[in-house]
């Protein structure tokens, strides 16, 4: 449909739109990442950016500090201490956190701003303890760092300079104290304590901060303390816009009804002019006039799209935008305005009880999606210097590997706004956790009255956008208690008295089951509220002893289990939302934090950089069931990446296509927070693992993935797409060497949006006589001449196979962005590991099997490559070399 043949209107009905008094208290509006101003809106505001310096509480001297920022980085910065990722150096930097900091810097405030009727100061973050004191006067204590924080500073600002000093408290010794008052240590079991020089003593759990700060399986040990997002002075006269939320009463194929809401803040009573329009749509467009009276007033609006354009995930379809943007008038000259990007369209998560227990799945505009992507964790662990490209770096990651979905973890932060809009631009819906991961918190009243804000703030930051599909209460928690259960969990409740138990769950529920679902109802009615990842759904299904059968899952005995990877196939619960598998990153990124002698995996600094407790010695493990252990340290990283990306893939496969009793798969983890083995699919500096590449075609629209089970081959086929295919289907059994065994082939019909069988033949007919060591199984859907999905399946663990040793023949010629390579073999070339070290830029595909016969090209993108610095630089790997 062209977007220009559909009239739309928009009204603002009389009923609705009338002025209600007396709202206030409302909170700030959404920021932006960058310090850039967004558009000032009416409002004068000036960013509290330049001239900071910092120093020790106690110290003489102050250094330069770069705010938005956290004190180990200016300590970088100032050359104080060395680079915290390099070797061990986390350990000597472990002092940070227990002494006080101060920054200081002053701004200059003219007559015409002092003037204004309204002055404030907004911190977007403060990180964690603090005391801002403006010209000397206490103006603010902080104390959760995932609040926001707008204070009135028109009585305490003056002409001229004036002078910003903020004071952190050490987050540890204040957790210290916390720990002593309550007289026990709650479950934490990532805190890394011991690191910190703490013992035992888990502190984390007690202040509101990013809980992978003090550690994690995957992360180091820096309890940042630092401005960390930004801080700016807003000024205005008369009316300032707070927020408008806007409220997606219904929406279908022909009509979408918005609810709008617009909290502002006026000096007097005064009739003004609303007007709301879209810039992105010129026939959006309504005003009338509102009588405003002095403090906190609530507009409410409706307005009615004909034909709207509906947001769709990833795949789907457009993921289409529309910009809202609402300004008052007074006396004809425009005081304040607020623009917001939204996405039209349904979602609801159905959770409907069927033969096998309950369902759950996400149907988005009536639908039902299948949700496959991956776990998100904080991109670094000093969070200011995430760039807006690395946040793109992951959201078009996801994306580009088909992905529709991202779960924002709570062991960290809830993220920026910079992500939210590059998930909405790129069709990638948000489970976003609150952060509360793996720990019983505190239940006192200044604790959950902190939580309340903190959840307050964060939804009305968040609640525009398409992407929010779940708010889910946290990490793991109900599993590891478990309170229904008395023998259930992970073993934490069995370690605490019965007045202690019954504290810690008390404080659970108030948190879980009151607060959090109380702040959704009243500041993002509708949307859906989960309270734990994973949670069973007894409440839906009462049969306990099955948690797979309803609610969601975590599956973990692959790895911490050590069972090996075909279990995937027999453990699938009604949504995956977490499982996974280590690998090492790139020999290029190991570089960056090791020197020569610590290339070992088992070398201090390589557990040092290796946070699971089963670690390294669990990839060896697994290696060597099925892998020839390469000797050699490069190799080993290969064959690790070769390892986790066909396990996981097993797992992607093995969900979709249980579709619909299974409706979703979110492998852990896409990303790192530092260069380390772990979970990722993507390294620190964003280089793509095996396993990311394989992601992207197990997550493809269309799936093809041929399966032996009890002695039987079935290919399977998954369509993802909402219409049927009509692809021809081709089977066959070929030699490493290219000799066609067996072949069939036929056409067939994949229906729209499902999971189904083509073919079903024992594997004694078809393999009769072949040595299956040496021979494949290749299944392709194609259109035509155009494949559509190609998968491989192997008779034997690879360690068994007797593998072709060749190289491929490589062409390459220039592009106008990199390198274009032909690569062609006469043999089976198994998983093919390009590498251009040291040359910037990746791949188009790799880690693959390059078929006999088969020419392919792969493109190696970046910026400023020459021939010659390719050439020098380029190398391949491949199975079958190494063994
Ligand atoms: C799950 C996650 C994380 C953890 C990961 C790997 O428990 O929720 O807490 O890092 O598994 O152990």
């Amino acid at each position: 449909m062209n977007r220009f043949d559909r009239t739309r209107r928009l009204i603002l009905q009389a009923a609705g739109a009338q002025a209600l008094l007396g709202v206030s208290g409302l909170s700030s509006p959404a920021f932006a990442r960058d310090g850039a101003l967004r558009p000032a809106h009416g409002q004068t505001v000036m960013p509290i950016k330049a001239g900071w310096t910092f120093r020790k509480v106690g110290d003489a001297a102050w250094m330069p500090a770069t705010v938005p920022g956290t004190v180990h980085t200016d300590l970088l910065a100032a050359g104080v201490i060395e680079d915290p990722f390099f070797r061990t150096n986390e350990r000597n930097q472990q002092w940070i956190d227990k002494v006080d900091w101060e920054y200081r810097t002053t701004f200059h405030v003219d007559v015409g701003l002092a003037a204004k009727d309204r002055i404030e100061l907004a911190f977007a973050g403060i990180d964690t303890y603090a005391d801002v004191y403006l010209n000397e006067a206490h103006i603010l204590s902080a104390d959760n760092m995932f609040r926001t924080w707008d204070v009135d500073i028109k009585h305490h600002v003056r002409v001229g300079e004036n002078v910003l000093r903020v004071l952190f408290r050490s987050p540890i010794r204040e957790g210290q104290r916390l720990l002593a008052a309550k007289g026990y240590n709650p479950p934490s079991p990532n805190d890394q304590s011991e690191v910190g020089g703490l013992g035992e003593a888990r502190v984390g759990l007690f202040t509101r901060k990013a809980g992978y700060h003090y550690g994690w399986d995957w992360g180091p040990r820096f309890v940042t303390s630092g401005l960390w997002r930004r801080v700016e002075l807003r000024a205005w006269d008369m009316v300032r816009i707070r927020d408008v939320q806007i409220l997606q009463s219904a929406v279908w194929q022909d009509r979408a009804q918005l609810d709008v809401i617009v909290s502002l803040d006026s000096e007097d009573a005064r009739t003004v002019e609303l007007t709301i329009a879209s810039p992105t749509d010129a026939t959006l467009t309504a005003r009338r006039a509102v009588k405003l009276h002095p403090g906190g007033n609530r507009l409410e609006a409706r307005l009615t799209i004909d034909k709207p354009r509906l947001w769709w995930s990833n795949g789907l379809g457009e993921a289409h935008l529309y910009t809202i943007r609402t300004t008052i008038l007074s006396e004809g000259v425009e005081t304040a305005s607020h623009e917001v990007r939204i996405g039209l369209r349904s979602l609801r998560v159905v959770r409907k009880p069927d033969a096998q227990g309950a369902g759950f799945h996400i149907e988005l505009n009536g639908v039902p999606v299948f949700m496959k992507g991956a776990n998100y964790i904080p991109n670094d662990s000093f969070l200011p210097r995430v760039t807006p490209d690395a946040y793109a770096a992951v959201v078009r990651s996801a994306a580009d590997s088909h992905m529709n979905m991202l779960r924002v973890w709570g062991g960290g932060v809830y993220e920026d706004d910079h992500f939210y809009d590059l998930c909405d631009e790129n069709g990638i819906l948000v489970w976003q956790d609150f952060m509360f991961a793996c720990a019983m918190y505190p239940g006192d009243a200044g604790f959950l009255e902190s939580v309340r804000q903190e959840a307050v703030d964060n939804v009305r930051r968040l609640r525009n956008h398409a992407c929010i599909a779940v708010w889910c209460g946290n990490n793991e928690i109900d599993s590891a208690w478990q309170n229904d259960v008395p023998t259930g969990g992970w073993g934490w409740k069995q370690r605490y008295n019965d007045a202690q138990k019954a504290e810690l769950w008390r404080a659970y529920e108030a948190i879980f089951h009151e607060i959090l679902p109380a702040v959704i109802a009243e500041q993002d009615k509708g949307r859906f509220y989960w309270p734990s990842s994973p949670q069973a759904d007894w409440k839906v299904h009462a049969d306990v002893t099955r948690p797979a059968q309803a609610g969601d899952i975590h599956y973990w005995d692959v790895w911490w289990g050590q069972k090996p990877f075909s279990e995937y196939r027999a453990n699938i619960g009604r949504f995956m939302s977490e499982y996974g598998f280590q690998s090492f990153p790139a020999f290029e990124t190991v570089a960056t934090y090791t020197i020569k002698e610590d290339r070992d995996i088992f070398s201090e600094v390589m557990q040092a950089h290796q946070r699971s407790s089963i670690g390294n010695a669990t990839i060896k493990t697994y290696m060597e069931r099925d892998y020839t252990v390469p000797a050699d340290f490069k190799s080993f990283l290969y064959v690790g990446q070769v390892l986790q990306a066909e396990g996981i893939k097993i797992a992607m496969e093995a969900h979709r296509i249980r579709m619909p009793f299974c409706m979703g798969s979110l492998f852990w983890q896409i990303n790192d927070c530092w260069p380390v083995a772990s979970w990722s699919s993507i390294d620190y500096y964003g280089r793509w693992k095996a396993q990311q590449y394989f992601a992207r075609k197990a997550f493809a629209p269309v799936l093809v993935s041929p399966q032996i089970v009890d002695g039987v081959l079935n290919v399977h086929a998954v369509n993802d797409r909402l219409s049927a295919q009509h692809l021809s289907l081709d089977l066959r059994v070929a030699t490493f060497e290219g000799d066609v065994l067996w072949k069939h082939a036929a056409p067939v019909t994949l229906a729209a949006n499902s999971s189904q069988i083509l073919f079903s033949r024992s594997i004694d007919a078809l393999a009769a006589g072949v040595d299956t060591r040496r021979a494949l199984l290749l299944a392709r859907l194609s259109d035509g001449a155009k494949a559509i999905s190609e998968n491989l399946l192997y008779f034997h663990p690879v360690k068994e196979l007797h593998l072709p040793s060749g190289a491929p023949l490589v062409s390459t010629r220039k592009t106008d962005d990199g390198i274009r390579l032909r690569l062609h073999a006469d043999r089976l070339i198994k998983n093919l590991y390009l590498q251009a070290e040291g040359v910037p830029g990746a791949f188009s595909d790799n880690f693959f099997d390059l078929l006999p016969g088969e020419t392919v090209q792969v493109d190696f993108r970046g910026h400023g490559i020459t021939e010659a610095a390719f050439a020098a630089a380029f190398a391949m790997s491949s199975l079958g070399k190494l063994q």
